[in-house]
């Protein structure tokens, strides 16, 4: 097993133990005081820190508090290793946002043990934070994941008198797709859509999720209403590819979309804006015009994007 352990210990015999203890993971990287472990982090994130407490400089419990405040670190176990064996001393390491405590000289089972138990614990709360932000049923980002990153966007995105776009769809005569072919059918058409469209999104920044039902959002920062617009065109065009049969519904031979797109732009030329100008305003009035745009297409004949 290969796990990337950072061990920070000013000592480098004690190191030395410790290093020759944890065999079993592989070789921890080792920093000898605070700014190289700054160094060794920003080299790439470890997965498991262990941190002496008494060291010259920057202490254990400084440099703890200092980490604990890096949004890299989030889920990184920090577990001080520390001769000073005192009961005040171990409460306050915990109150700076160490994960554990283990005393000097370290017992090998002891070291290994909690650090796999630390591993294990990481690797849950990783695992839920991951299904805390995607769609159980198509994998894609959910609404929660939409709400809190148009938010970061939009602001950004004002910040560096930028644009951004939003494009909002929603497939047609679900309710009939659903009746006919069986529910079942319906969730492995809500996957085969995800999947294919949500391919099309393809810079990092972008955000295709499932808005809710059978409605799905794409957050395009840094793309004017055209780029959108070519955007979501496309992605009509490829879903009319994927021809994923609707005829037996007697309402469409395939599944279609309609789309409403949006964007910040359309809120610049706007001289009478709504409400207040802070981000969750222009955040709100995005989605909301995005919303009646896509009714737009619904009303004169689905299947098709408005903007
Ligand atoms: P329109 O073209 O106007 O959008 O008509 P529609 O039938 O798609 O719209 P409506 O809102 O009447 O129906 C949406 C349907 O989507 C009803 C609901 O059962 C179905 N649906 C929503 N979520 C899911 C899901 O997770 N799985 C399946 N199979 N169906 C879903
Ligand atoms: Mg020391
Ligand atoms: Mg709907
Ligand atoms: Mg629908």
């Amino acid at each position: 097993m290969n796990v990337d352990i950072l061990l920070i210990d000013d000592d480098p015999i004690a190191a030395r133990v410790i290093i020759g203890q944890l065999e079993d993971f592989g070789r921890p990287r080792f920093a000898a005081s605070a700014a190289e472990a700054q160094f060794q982090i920003d080299l790439r994130v470890p997965e498991l820190i262990l941190l002496d407490m008494d060291m010259p400089g920057t202490g254990g419990l400084d440099l703890c508090r200092t980490l604990r405040q890096d949004m890299r670190l989030e889920t990184v176990p920090i577990i001080f290793v520390t001769a000073m064996s005192d009961e005040d001393v171990e409460v306050r390491g915990l109150e700076c946002g160490a994960s554990d405590f283990i005393a000097k000289p370290t017992s090998t089972g002891l070291l290994r043990a909690r650090v796999n138990t630390h591993l294990r614990l990481q690797r849950m709360t990783r695992q839920l934070q991951d299904q805390a932000m995607t769609d159980g049923l198509t994998g894609v980002a959910n609404r929660r994941t939409f709400e809190a990153t148009l938010h970061a966007e939009t602001a950004r995105a004002l910040r560096n008198a930028d644009t951004l776009s939003l494009i909002l769809f929603d497939i047609d005569h679900f309710k009939a797709y659903n009746d006919q072919y069986g529910h079942p059918a319906g969730d492995e058409c809500l996957r085969q859509v995800a999947r294919a469209l949500s391919a099309m999104a393809r810079r990092p920044s972008d955000v295709f999720a499932r808005y809710g039902g059978e409605e799905f959002v794409v957050l395009l920062p840094q793309t004017s209403r055209n780029g959108a617009m070519t955007l979501a065109r496309a992605m009509l065009a490829r879903l009319h590819e994927l021809a994923i049969p609707h005829s037996a519904s007697g309402v469409a031979d395939h599944v279609t979309a309609s789309m409403g797109v949006t964007s910040l732009e359309d809120d610049w030329r706007d001289p009478v804006q709504r409400g207040g100008n802070g981000p969750s305003d222009h955040a709100a009035r995005l989605v909301e015009r995005a919303d009646q745009a896509l009714y737009q297409a619904k009303a004169a004949g689905r299947a098709q994007v408005v903007f």
